[in-house]
């Protein structure tokens, strides 16, 4: 049937691209995925909720914890919606206790959270602080107690602020520090039971929009030459990581990061299409996950920048494309691509395109078999999670207290199907985490943006899930039978 491309065809059909990369030789080393039932969905698939700290824990002051980038830019008036910051959130800080019950009667078998750099370095180096561990330390016990696999981002975009009073990413040091940073917390937490890390979320996200428009922090706008340099530094702050995590944890971690490519998605199933989308996937990634996964700069990539191109050592590539053990993928929405001269060609978004309450989140599930899929050709990943997927929607509470938004169950529903797909057609996709858990402050949306699939009600921080909570449960116990 058309469309339904083999493992080989679909090698044939990326052979006879110019640009198809050479797979570095880890990664080709890596065991091809071991084959799936009927069914798509694997046996001893993970199902999961992420989260990220300052978007929930509150707590701001505690325990000794520094200022981050994101305190700076949240009390910055005019920088975040309605002025709202991260000092309160979800109270997770507080509430996690509850917080993991309600994860275990909603089935899930792991969670996706992020540790606060300065809460454990208050200024982002030199000695740890020793209880700045202590709540993370607690949050993996009770986690483990009820059966739930932890997983843990170390970078999910809040830099101590005084690494980014000497320069930021911008200054080669932070790359050192983070990695000073995640050896540490890695060899503390691997101790504590955790084997699975993540050095950092989303490299593309926090690189242009707190750097290149200054939507996020910290803020600013330097420039396509210094974009590109410092998005360099931070991808040597990943390879860094990835070598001092393995080197400081105990035996058996896993570790990876988490990536928000581009996700081509084919206009049509005619061979140029598929052939443009996996080109689309490489070169519109080519500065993040195809940089770290191939270890070079595509020639394209280095020929549009000129001038403004990077700066770097063959030593450094090595460093950025240490072995991964798993690769994370958040994927929301998708771009749609069609062959034209020269390989691809990116298609515009029609005004009446349908979205969530977020503009830029189209209802475009297919980045959700696309997406993994592309990955897992072009570069073999032995294990992709998919570490973020969700929607926004305008949830309201009805007067019997529901929040029925079918918006997201609708969303979700779709998604899932289209990471099925993903799976059967070889995408080695062994774990999904909800974006997110709990409504949470969205960045510079603040609280006006609501992605939980547990509703959080700001002025007394009930819990209330969602319909799209119990869709979700009943998903997971039946491992995705229905979808
Ligand atoms: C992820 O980013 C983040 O990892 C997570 O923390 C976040 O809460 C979640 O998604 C939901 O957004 O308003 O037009 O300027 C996803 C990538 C990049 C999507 C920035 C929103 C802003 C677009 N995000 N983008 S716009």
């Amino acid at each position: 049937m058309k469309g339904f491309w083999t493992r080989r065809e679909f090698a044939r059909l990326l052979g006879s691209a110019a640009a198809v990369p050479a797979v570095s030789q880890a990664l080709a080393e890596e065991k091809p995925s071991e084959p799936h039932g009927p069914d798509g969905i694997p046996a001893g698939f993970l199902w999961g909720a992420a989260t990220a700290s300052y978007q929930v824990e509150g707590a701001v002051h505690e325990g000794g914890r520094g200022a981050s980038i994101w305190d700076t830019f949240s009390h910055t008036p005019g920088k975040v919606q309605n002025g709202d910051t991260g000092d309160v959130a979800d109270d997770f800080f507080h509430r996690y206790r509850d917080d993991v019950q309600l994860m275990k009667r909603m089935g899930l078998q792991a969670f996706r959270f992020s540790v606060a750099w300065p809460r454990v370095f208050p200024s982002g180096s030199g000695t740890p602080l020793v209880q700045g561990l202590d709540f993370y330390k607690k949050l993996v016990d009770e986690l483990h107690a009820n059966g739930i696999e932890p997983f843990c981002t170390l970078y999910h975009w809040d830099l101590p602020q005084a690494l980014q009073d000497n320069g930021g990413w911008e200054n080669p040091d932070t790359a050192r520090h983070l990695a000073d940073y995640e050896g540490y917390v890695a060899g503390e937490l691997s101790r504590a039971g955790v084997r699975h890390f993540f050095t950092m979320n989303e490299i593309r996200t926090f690189a242009e929009l707190g750097y290149g428009n200054g939507t996020h922090a910290p803020g600013l706008a330097v420039g396509r030459k210094r974009l590109a340099q410092l998005t360099h530094t931070i991808l040597m702050g990943h390879g860094l990581s990835v070598q001092a995590i393995r080197a400081h944890s105990a035996t058996g971690v896993r570790v990876g990061l988490c990536e928000n490519p581009v996700a081509p998605v084919p206009a049509t199933l005619e061979p140029e299409d598929v052939r443009a989308a996996a080109l689309a996937m490489r070169e519109e990634n080519a500065a993040y996950l195809t940089a770290i996964l191939e270890g070079r700069y595509t020639e394209k990539y280095l020929r549009r920048l000129e001038d403004d191109a990077p700066r770097f050592t063959a030593d450094e590539m090595r460093t950025i494309s240490s072995p991964l053990d798993a690769v994370g993928l958040n994927f929301y929405t998708s771009t749609y691509v069609r062959s034209a001269p020269g390989g691809y060609e990116v298609l515009p978004t029609p005004s009446d395109f349908p979205h969530t309450a977020s503009t830029w989140l189209t209802v475009s599930p297919e980045c959700m078999h696309w997406g993994p899929r592309l990955v897992q050709e072009l570069w073999q990943p032995k294990t992709i999670y998919i570490t973020e997927n969700g929607c926004s929607a305008a949830d309201t509470m009805t007067s019997r207290g529901e929040v029925l938004d079918t918006g997201r169950v609708m969303y979700l529903r779709n998604c899932l199907g289209q990471m099925r797909q993903a799976i059967r057609n070889g995408a080695a996709v062994k774990g999904y985490f909800v974006w997110s858990l709990l409504d949470n402050f969205e960045w510079a949306d603040g609280y006006s943006k609501r992605f939980g699939v547990v509703y959080v009600d700001y002025g007394n921080q009930t819990r209330t899930p969602k319909l799209s909570a119990q869709f979700y449960s009943s998903m997971i116990a039946s491992n995705g039978a229905d979808l």
